[in-house]
Formats: structure tokens, C-alpha cells, sequence
């Protein structure tokens, strides 16, 4: 049996219907009573950036043997519990790298030119009544990137071709980049334009984006958040934009998702998405199908496709 976590893509749900006795969490109303009547059964749960497998699961599932999730980001899985039981974990990383940096980019541009306010100008008929009033300057604005692995590479290479000066963070310099290097979250701030948040959420990176970042970038910066809501003092973001000391923010995930700060919905330098990152048709069957060769894979004994744990 395969447990799915939670509802994420119906071709994926499909063609794990066709290969294994598929059981959709979501639509069970008795969880804990499910899970004492499968617990022998299930050998597989498919998870995702919303829900996965927590230490409370995997303790129910004495069976488990796997956790494929249909993300690359694997904050939902207790990876420890994981490995100290022997369970293998699965990611999707590659296939969605070009769509999470292309929206990233897609994200600077639109908070510095201010696309969507700009739009909105248009539908609402104000451009007959008056002259729109001049935007920010993309081109050559210093990026400073969280996190320099594959799609905060992808990033740095897109601004890049925007003349975009590039440094980042991460946990340890990259010898072998070009890129400057700052040991610290705070100074790498103090000296960029656009902020990206583009790490792994892990103990360590949670709220990596607090109040002395926030000041440090200032109230002409942006921050760009393409990671995990967790990764942001979500209040702490919410009060410089609305006090104005910060520039902007394009947000694709936030703390408490689908919930939104609505003091966020009045202010025309912020973006907002609905965690869409990886959220294009092509990239999605990408996905799926890895999750699908994983599990495969799994089952008939050969080596895993994307293994993490
Ligand atoms: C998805 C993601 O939004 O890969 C990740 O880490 O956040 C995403 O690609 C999600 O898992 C879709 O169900």
C-alpha cells in the first residue's frame, strides 16, 4: 500500500492508482483509526512541501519503507526518524531548478517595476485619468543570494544576464565560485539590492530572515522569498513594509500557508504567490514521474533515482 499525504497532482495521483493500492490521507476521516488498520500494509508515503511524513507517522507505519516526496525542499520528513529506522527518502530535485530561479527573477522584476500595480493601473481604467508614476531600475542591482545550491545558482546565473553584481551566503564558502562570499546573513544584506532566500529550511535557517536583516537591507531593499515561509519572521516582514523600512517583497511562500498577512493586500511594492515555484505543467509531470521511478525502483530492489536518505 502507498499512503498519500496530501492532494498535490492528479496525474501523479493517477498513475499511483494504476501501479499500487493508493490510499488518499486527506479523504480519510478517521485518521489514527486508518492507521491502525493499515499500519501492516503501507510500505510507501508520497508527501510533498505541505505535508510529508512527521515522527507521529512514521511511528504509526511500522511497515514504511519509503518516503517519496513530490518536492525538493524536505522540511515535512522527519529525516532523522527516517534514518535511524532505515526508511529511504526521495526528493525532486533538477527538474524544477529552471522554474523556481525563473520565478524568482520573474519576482524582482516584478516588485522593481511594479508589474502587477502596473497591471491594475491598466484594468481598473486609471491610466485615462492620469500619468503612471516611474519605477525602479532592475539591470546591474546588487543580488545577494541564501543558500548557493542548484537553484540559487540557477538565480545567480539568470541575474547574471541582468548585470546583476552577485554575492551570497551560505553555510561555508564555495571555493571554486566566483561569486563573492559572506560569512554573515547581516552583511550580505548591508550590501544588496534584492535579497534571495533560496536554502534549505532546516533549524538552522529558520527565521534566517529576522529584524537585523530586514534593517540591514534597508528601505530601499527587496527581498525575494522562493524558499519556505519559516525561513522569514513573517511579523517582523510584515511591520518594515508596512512602516516602510523596507523597499519591497516578492513572496512565494509564507509562514502559515494559504494564509496571507492581509496587511500585505494594501501595499503595491509587495507580490504575492500562491507557492508556485515549481508550479508549471511540464515541470509537475517531471515531478510526478520521479516520484513514480523512485518508488519503482524501490520496490523492484534497483538503485533509487534522487535518494536522500
Ligand atoms: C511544491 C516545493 O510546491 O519542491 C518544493 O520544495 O515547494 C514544491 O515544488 C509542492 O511540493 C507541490 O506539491
Amino acid at each position: 500500500g502507498v499512503l498519500m499525504a496530501c492532494p498535490m497532482n492528479t496525474y501523479l495521483e493517477q498513475e499511483l492508482e494504476k501501479r499500487f493500492n493508493l490510499h488518499k490521507f486527506w479523504t480519510v476521516p478517521e485518521k489514527s483509526a486508518f492507521l491502525t488498520t493499515h499500519k501492516n500494509s503501507i510500505r510507501a508515503v508520497v508527501g510533498n512541501a505541505f505535508a510529508g511524513a512527521d515522527a507521529e507517522l512514521i511511528e504509526a507505519l511500522p511497515k514504511l519503507e519509503i518516503v517519496a516526496s513530490f518536492s525538493v525542499g524536505l522540511d515535512k520528513i522527519d529525516l532523522a526518524k527516517c534514518k535511524e529506522k532505515g526508511i529511504r527518502v526521495t526528493n525532486t530535485p533538477d527538474v524544477l531548478t529552471d522554474d523556481v530561479a525563473d520565478l524568482a527573477i520573474g519576482l524582482m522584476l516584478a516588485v522593481l517595476r511594479r508589474l502587477c500595480e502596473s497591471d491594475r493601473y491598466v484594468r481598473s481604467g486609471k491610466w485615462k485619468k492620469g500619468d503612471y508614476k516611474l519605477t525602479t531600475k532592475f539591470s546591474g542591482k546588487r543580488v545577494g543570494i541564501i543558500g548557493l545550491g542548484r537553484i540559487g545558482l540557477a538565480i545567480a546565473k539568470r541575474a547574471e544576464a541582468f548585470s546583476c553584481p552577485i554575492n551570497y551566503f551560505a553555510r561555508t564558502e564555495k571555493p571554486e565560485i566566483k561569486y563573492k562570499y559572506y560569512p554573515s546573513v547581516v552583511e550580505l544584506a548591508a550590501n544588496s539590492d534584492i535579497l534571495v532566500v533560496a536554502c534549505a529550511l532546516t533549524e538552522e535557517t529558520r527565521h534566517i530572515i529576522n529584524r537585523e536583516v530586514i534593517d540591514a537591507l534597508g528601505p530601499k531593499g527587496v527581498l525575494i522569498n522562493i524558499g519556505r515561509g519559516p525561513h522569514v519572521d513573517e511579523p517582523e516582514l510584515v511591520s518594515a513594509l508596512v512602516e516602510g523600512r523596507l523597499g519591497g517583497a516578492g513572496l512565494d511562500v509564507f509562514e502559515h500557508e494559504p494564509e496571507v498577512p492581509e496587511e500585505l493586500f494594501g501595499l503595491e511594492n509587495v507580490v504575492l504567490l500562491p507557492h508556485v515555484g515549481s508550479g508549471t505543467i511540464e515541470t509537475r509531470q517531471a515531478m510526478a514521474d520521479l516520484v513514480i521511478g523512485n518508488l519503482e525502483a524501490h520496490f523492484l530492489n534497483k538503485p533509487l533515482l534522487t535518494p536522500v536518505v
